[in-house]
């Protein structure tokens, strides 16, 4: 596919998840690279720019796409011959792939041993990572009782709900509302990443911050499975976090609603640091205050402030 169709894609949510949508960009890249045959570095150049440019416009929230772009991108120039400079951009998305992939694996085993038998388990939306750590659990032979949200108005709780029966798995679906009001039969929450912030708060698919706060009011575990490559480097220099919103028609029918209606989508929300118990990263399970050192250490990025 080339990255026309893949940030088509993405934009359309063809390909969602935040993992997914790094991993797919970085495959987009590779290609565009192996595809130019000739030897003109300055064309090379140009073209790559111009696709990670169209890459990172096809969603704003998840630091994933921002992060994986720049991995594919490690240790090139303007200056390099096109044969290093393809070599570079294929040899980086690979390694960008198979990191990731192996994150999710490692998070799952990691996370599997925060669950104890017998768990009653939330979710909400769908992601890989926070699956992981639940599907780990049930393979390490815990009895797990799982709960997913809807997740409206995509409805990704279907997705898990199907992901968690192929893994033998039975899942409760409840509609979002009633989180709250389930949350005194739930032994702990697990969900995904889009960003974490410098400061330790939490981005991911709207109603995740209700959550946690029904978590937090219950005194139930709220954990956040998440790759190192979510966390937000662009944070740690002031920069806010874009909260994607889209269009009306993906919540309901203009005709369903009395003319004049303002119908707002936003897709993300933040959550603050203090109702986040544990974040599981494939370096370890980390409090929300060590992203920094995560953004640092991990990612390495310096904070480096040109004052002029
Ligand atoms: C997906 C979502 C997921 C995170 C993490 O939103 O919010 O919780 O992306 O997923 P959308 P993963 O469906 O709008 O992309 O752990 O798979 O990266």
């Amino acid at each position: 596919m080339s990255i026309d169709d893949i940030a088509a894609s993405i934009r359309s949510m063809e390909i969602r998840g935040a993992a997914e949508i790094a991993r797919r960009a970085a495959e987009a890249l590779r290609e565009e690279a192996e595809a130019y045959r000739g030897a003109d570095a300055h064309e090379l150049w140009t073209r790559m720019q111009k696709g990670k440019a169209t890459l990172l416009a096809s969603r704003p929230t998840a630091v994933s796409l921002w992060n994986g772009v720049q991995s594919v991108f490690k240790g090139t120039s303007p200056e390099m011959e096109a044969e290093v400079l393809r070599r570079t951009i294929v040899s980086n998305a690979d390694t960008f792939i198979r990191r990731s992939k192996e994150a999710v694996d490692i998070i799952g085993r990691i996370g599997s041993k925060r669950i104890r038998d017998g768990d009653r388990v939330l979710t909400h939306c769908n992601s890989k990572a926070a699956l992981s750590v639940i599907i780990q659990a049930h393979k390490d032979g815990k009895r797990i009782e799982a709960f997913v949200t809807e997740s409206r108005p995509w409805r990704q709780g279907l997705l898990t709900a199907r992901d968690l029966a192929e893994a033998g798995i039975r899942p409760n679906l409840i509609v979002d509302s009633a989180a709250r009001w389930l949350m005194k039969d739930v032994d702990v929450v697990v969900v995904g990443a889009d960003t974490i912030c410098s400061n330790g708060a939490l981005i991911n698919k709207i109603g995740t911050s209700q959550i946690a706060l029904a978590a937090h009011e219950a005194r139930v575990p709220f954990l956040v499975a998440a790759e190192t490559f979510k966390f937000s480097p662009k944070t740690m220099y002031g920069e806010l976090v874009e909260i994607e919103e889209r269009g009306s028609s993906e919540v309901v029918r203009l005709d369903e609603v009395p003319e004049g209606t303002r119908v707002l989508n936003p897709v993300f929300d933040a959550t603050p640091p203090e109702y986040i118990d544990a974040i599981i990263t494939e370096v370890g399970v980390v409090p929300p205050s060590a992203a920094y050192e995560i953004i640092v250490k991990e990612l390495g990025h310096e904070f480096i402030f040109e004052r002029n």
